[in-house]
């Protein structure tokens, strides 16, 4: 090995060879020495220390017994819940001052950068799970205000299964793996899940949410975020707002379909987290508004339902949002495990102008999440770790434990003391105080009665969505309730949908083949239809026409056109997309000029499932060879029956014809780019799906 004394830019030369070792030059870049935990130099990184040539290891060997103790504990225990995620770090900046409601830093300094961690994950998967699977994404931020953290810990649905705390267990055991056989792994298409749910009505609203596409999100930068409860703001003079917090995403949403969802996860598992990844390392962050619906207690006793039951929204158009800044994420992690893994977020974390309602699954959280990060990060000193450490000051009389680095001075640990000057004090002024809400009231355990209506919603939400989505949900319902093998859960399930409409419940029971009069199952109270339909809970109703941060994935072959390709991945990127080259060999293909043109895929590994809308720019050799190509056919072919918009050269036709695409307004052929990306602008042909799939 070359040795080299040349020290690299970025680092101090004392940081790397302080201990008396050398730079080492590999490949053309300069290594520091390798050291063991307390800083010796490993010289021989590939042999155990031996008796002897051919002898047994020794014990003596403190090298590699430290590594491989390491190696031993580098794992966790996983998230119970939430356990696969994808975290970065960013900024959230106030654009509008919420003084008169709240008295935190975070909400009336605008213009102030405040810093944040944002973790993404799905629920019910284990930590190695498929990024796709049909489930709820976890949308928590954790914002390091110059007040101490505050965690708004909430999901991309601002509805949620359950009313009380005491029920999630249970919601969890029947969503996750069956205990006995332990699958399946990361959905809900299963007999517990189904179980569960129909015999709990209450989770009926949240049931519609997530048999639509939301659950199966296109990409984490195309999704809303909820803070779900009611919280409570709260101002200098102690007066409270209630508040319900949505974060609005800046690409607008978008979904995948089903099916793609269902390919997606074996072509790449990591398919949103890639996404994020490569998207903030190009520098285009992920941005949201973060906007918040303010209201009274007299609108609160006047509203159709209760503002605590975490099963219901608040239509925005009985309060609409108020947007009042934003959040951006530009930041990738260094080191994932340190950071999205330790991260350790609860919803205890609070400050000065923000304070808890009487949510009663709000309450039950306040002491899960810290009691959970015990067991996931084996010390109570795990808020020393960066990722979870305020940013401000913060001092107190906790002391030692597993794990403590801080360096702890003095001899006065207690309070009130009279040793020491500068030990920290009680600041009845300043300090967090909660809201000061008169109670009355009986001890019990009760459900109170104004969470009784649990289909209402469910319908609103079914009649605020665009036709599509409809259709969507339907299929849903029918794809999760076909893997239910106990007959008498889908015949209960059927009963529980007809309470939320009897034309919804003979659709799913048409597509799983269920005749016979479905049995609504007794309920208290039923369903209202005079509620207005929400626009803005549809997904589709408020999608933007707009390729920003989508991706444009084009086939080519040798003997494709150069120009074309050049002038499309141009105008591609213009419009903010990007552009991703497939071809039959990932070193590129030689264009009809003679010139190579470098893919960034190899067809079997780029298929067109991973982009948002397709071109074709094959030459007619290149259609003709590819059109026997199972790979090259299943791309178009996929791209079609997902409704994507397709756009081809007029060459490309013997491959089109092979992929069974037929001509409508999402088929551009002809070669012409501007065309194509005028209408690949508009997002999926949603008039093709009859044309591809049946509709019940
Ligand atoms: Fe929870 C994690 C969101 C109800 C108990 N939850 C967790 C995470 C999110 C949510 C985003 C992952 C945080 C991260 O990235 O580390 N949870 C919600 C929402 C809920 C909700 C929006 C309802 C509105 N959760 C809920 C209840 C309980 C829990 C009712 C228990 C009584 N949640 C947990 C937990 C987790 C968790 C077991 C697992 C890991 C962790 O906390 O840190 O404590």
């Amino acid at each position: 090995m070359k040795k080299s004394k040349q020290t690299p830019d970025a680092m101090p030369k004392d940081h790397l060879t302080g201990n008396g070792g050398e730079l080492h030059q590999v490949a053309g870049a300069l290594h520091p020495p390798m050291t063991n935990q307390t800083g010796t130099i490993v010289s021989d990184d590939e042999n155990q220390l031996k008796a002897g040539e051919r002898g047994p290891s020794l014990l003596e060997d403190f090298f590699y017994l430290e590594k491989t103790q390491h190696f031993d504990h580098e794992r966790i225990p996983e998230r119970v819940v939430h356990a696969r995620g994808f975290g970065a770090h960013g900024f959230f900046e106030l654009t509008d001052s919420l003084a008169e409601f709240s008295k935190a830093d975070v909400l009336t300094q605008v213009g102030v950068k405040t810093p944040l961690f944002t973790r993404f994950s799905t629920v019910a998967g284990n930590l190695g799970s498929s990024d796709l699977a049909r489930d709820v994404r976890g949308f928590a931020v954790k914002f390091y205000t110059s007040q101490g953290n505050w965690d708004l810990v909430g999901n991309n649905i601002p509805v949620f299964f359950i009313q009380d705390a005491i029920k999630f267990t249970d919601l969890i055991h029947a969503a996750k793996q069956e205990p006995d056989r332990g699958f399946p792994q990361a959905q809900t298409a299963h007999d517990t899940f189904w179980d569960f749910v129909s015999l709990t009505p209450e989770s009926t609203h949240m049931l519609m949410w997530i048999m639509s596409d939301r659950t199966i999100p296109r990409s984490l930068r195309m999704m809303e975020g909820f803070g779900v409860h009611t919280f409570r703001l709260v101002n200098a003079e102690g007066t409270s707002t209630f508040a319900k917090f949505h974060w609005r995403p800046k690409l607008g949403m978008q979904s995948v379909v089903w099916d793609e969802a269902l390919k997606i996860n074996g072509a790449d598992p990591d398919f949103h987290r890639r996404d994020l990844w490569n998207s903030i390392d190009e520098g285009k962050p992920a941005e949201w508004e973060l906007a918040v619906q303010l209201f009274d207690d007299a609108f609160a006793d006047s509203f159709d339902f209760d503002v605590l039951d975490a099963t219901k929204v608040i239509p925005e158009e009985l309060i609409p949002l108020r947007v009042i800044g934003r959040m951006v994420l530009d930041t990738n992690v260094t080191n994932h495990f340190a950071e999205t893994e330790q991260v350790a977020f609860r919803v205890s974390n609070v400050v000065p102008g923000i304070d808890f309602s009487n949510d009663p699954l709000l309450q039950g959280r306040i002491f899960s999440y810290v009691d959970t990060q015990l067991t996931r990060l084996g010390s109570s000193n795990y808020q020393q770790i960066p990722v979870n450490a305020p940013k401000c000051p913060f001092a107190n009389m906790q002391r030692d434990g597993h794990m403590q680095t801080l360096p702890q001075k003095g001899r006065v640990a207690y309070s009130p003391s009279s040793l020491e000057a500068d030990t920290p004090r009680q600041d009845p002024a300043n300090g967090f105080k909660s809201f000061a809400e008169a109670m009355q009231g009986e001890k019990a355990r009760v459900r109170s009665e104004s969470f009784g209506d649990h289909f209402s919603q469910a319908h609103q939400f079914f009649y605020s969505q665009t036709e599509t989505e409809q259709n969507h949900i339907v299929s849903a319902f029918i794809f999760e309730l076909s893997k239910v093998d106990t007959k008498a859960i889908r015949e209960r399930m059927l009963g529980q949908l007809a309470n939320v409409d009897p034309a919804i419940a003979t659709r799913v029971a048409a597509g799983l083949g269920m005749g016979g009069p479905i049995k609504p199952v007794a309920t208290g109270i039923a369903a209202r239809t005079d509620l207005k339909p929400s626009p803005a809970l549809s997904m589709l109703a408020k999608a933007k026409e707009t390729l920003e941060g989508r991706m444009v994935g084009c086939l080519i072959a040798d003997g494709s056109d150069g120009e074309l390709v050049l002038a499309l991945e141009t105008a591609v990127t213009k419009l903010g997309a990007n552009f991703k080259i497939v071809a039959p060999k990932v070193g590129g293909a030689v264009a009809a000029d003679g010139k190579l043109i470098e893919a960034d895929f190899q067809l079997a590994g780029g298929s067109s499932i991973l982009f948002d809308t397709v071109f074709v720019a094959l030459s007619e050799d290149g259609a003709k060879l590819l059109s026997t190509e199972a790979a090259a056919v299943a791309w178009v072919h996929d791209a079609y029956a997902h409704l994507k918009v397709i756009g081809a050269t007029a060459e490309s036709k013997p491959l089109m014809k092979a992929a069974g695409v037929v001509s409508d307004e999402g088929v551009v052929s002809g070669g012409d780019a501007d065309a194509y990306l005028t209408r690949a602008a508009k997002g999926r042909v949603w008039k093709r799906e009859p044309k591809v799939r049946t509709i019940y």
